[in-house]
């Protein structure tokens, strides 16, 4: 079976992550807060993020960096989601957005993966969406209860198996999974 590390502050991509892995993985919880470098690139905070975990856990590690991108705030809050959603929460954002009509969005998932010694690699997935015009639905976690993935009418909050539908993690994932097959 194959072990991973998985560093994280955040129980709700544990759960997602174990929902993705099934039964196939042993993923080991690392509950650990870390400084991650400002970027605009997801991948590139996540990688730097994992050589700096693997150095100094001495572990192969894996760790995530998401976020939501919004196509008229040009991908505002895009890496700084975590902060923003902090500060002005959800009704912060659907404020920001309140005579924007074009409400296309994104999120994106990037997985870093590092050996000590080695060079860290990032695995990215992502998936197309609207923002919802107010708060729908208490399933997930974050920007779920405002984020309708392309192809649904309803928000991931409004989904009560999100953790089993949502694309954008589980594409990140998979393409981790076929690098440790491989
Ligand atoms: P780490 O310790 O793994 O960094 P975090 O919560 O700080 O945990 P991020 O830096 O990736 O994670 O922050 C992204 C923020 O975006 C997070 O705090 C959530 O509010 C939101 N988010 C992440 N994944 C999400 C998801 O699947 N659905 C909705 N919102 C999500």
């Amino acid at each position: 079976m194959i072990e991973i590390n998985f560093v994280t502050s955040n129980k709700n991509k544990v759960r997602e992550f174990k929902e993705i892995l099934g039964d196939k993985v042993f993923l080991n919880h690392i509950e650990l807060e870390y400084p991650e470098m400002r970027s605009d690139d997801p991948s590139e905070i996540t990688k730097v993020a994992a050589k700096q975990l693997a150095e100094k856990l001495q572990k192969t590690v894996i760790c995530e960096d998401s976020g939501l991108f919004i196509k008229s705030l040009k991908g505002f809050p895009g890496t700084c989601s975590k902060y923003i959603h902090q500060r002005i929460g959800l009704q912060g954002i659907l404020k920001l957005m309140e005579r924007i009509k074009d409400r296309s969005c994104e999120y994106i998932s990037a997985v870093g993966y590092c050996e000590p010694g080695k060079d860290p690699l990032a695995f990215v997935g992502s998936e197309k969406g609207a923002l919802a015009k107010e708060i729908r639905g208490a399933h997930g976690f974050g920007h779920d209860p405002i984020f309708i993935p392309e192809g649904s009418k309803k928000t991931y909050g409004e989904d009560a198996d999100v953790e089993k539908h949502k694309k954008f993690r589980r594409r990140a994932v998979e393409k981790l999974m076929e690098f440790l097959s491989r």
